[in-house]
């Protein structure tokens, strides 16, 4: 009931939420699926929890900008039965629906939903897409624990689709490496900026090249793992790894992509039964307040801002 409740509500996701909207600007998905996480289960409530505290903050960024204009949709969770896998085609065509209006906000779960939201960008897309992977692992694993699908392996999931390329990923906030997943970044000479490089070289400079790397695309992608914040900021993760970037780093490069043609973005992780007061999911909360951020602005720029 409750639950029902704040998904129909005007007053989730910052009051923004408008349940009968055609055609909104960001259709938001929740793919509340724990089911592949290598060590700590719990990501699975997260959406649920994150958007049962949306109703509690305005909808102005912190710049001041307010995002009154902006038509977004939660269209819930996404049903799944007993085996996520089987599952992907279904998820996959709910998500390609959308992207010929919306710009799509997914919500884990763990890091393995990505991979049939990817596949349904890649499938869409007629040009190739730019990803910016913002976590504090690789997640670039061929298999772990016996598992393709596990979440140490969606990124690898993903260079294996049409649009994504290794040549067009840049990884941001890495810190923890598989042996695999470190020779794999090697081998594509794949662009990264670890956690040590952006605390040395200050995100801004680092959000400059990200720009500039990823500037002749028409299309750009954002996955964002909450463990890429340090513990400090975001404990309730399955792997909270030290060591991580500031939750203030995190908005600010949001921001910064400003320039890039960003059509749609995943958020994953927030586990709360590890959370403290709730903090993880609040910092969810600014990182997906940035994101529509990102969409409003371009929309006041720009007729067109959904996937090419
Ligand atoms: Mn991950």
């Amino acid at each position: 009931m409750k639950k029902r409740d704040s998904l129909e509500a005007t007053s989730a996701w910052a009051r923004l939420n408008r349940p009968q909207a055609e055609g909104p600007d960001v259709a938001m998905f929740a793919l509340p699926y724990d089911g592949a996480a290598c060590f700590r289960a719990g990501a699975a409530k997260g959406p649920d929890r994150i958007r049962s505290l949306s109703s509690e903050i305005p909808p102005v960024l912190e710049t001041g900008q307010d995002l009154k204009n902006l038509l977004v949709r939660d269209f819930g969770n996404i049903p799944f039965g007993n085996n996520f896998v089987a599952s992907y085609p279904k998820i996959e065509e709910m998500i390609t629906q959308k992207l010929e209006h919306s710009f799509v906000l997914t919500l884990g779960g763990d890091h393995s939903i990505a991979i049939p939201v990817h596949r349904a960008f890649s499938q869409k897309a007629t040009e190739p897409i730019g990803l910016i992977f913002i976590d504090a692992h690789t997640d670039l694993s061929d298999q772990f624990q016996g598992s393709a699908y596990s979440n140490a392996c969606p990124l690898r999931r993903t260079m294996e689709t049409a649009s994504f390329s290794p040549e067009n990923t840049i990884l941001v906030g890495t810190r923890c490496f598989e042996p695999a997943g470190l020779s794999y970044i090697q081998d594509h000479k794949i662009k990264i900026y670890p956690a040590h490089i952006v605390a040395e070289r200050g995100i801004f400079a680092v959000a400059s090249e990200i720009v500039q790397h990823l500037s002749g695309l028409s299309n750009v992608y954002l996955s964002i793992d909450i463990d890429v914040l340090d513990p400090a900021f975001a404990p309730g993760t399955g792997i909270p790894d030290a060591g991580g970037l500031t939750t203030r780093e995190l908005m600010t490069l949001i921001r910064a992509m400003d320039a890039l043609p960003v059509v749609g973005a995943d958020l994953v992780e927030v586990a709360p039964n590890l959370d403290v007061s709730d903090v993880t999911s609040f910092a969810a909360l600014r990182v997906i307040m940035e994101i529509l951020g990102l969409v409003d602005r371009r929309k006041i720029r720009l007729e067109r801002y959904t996937l090419l």
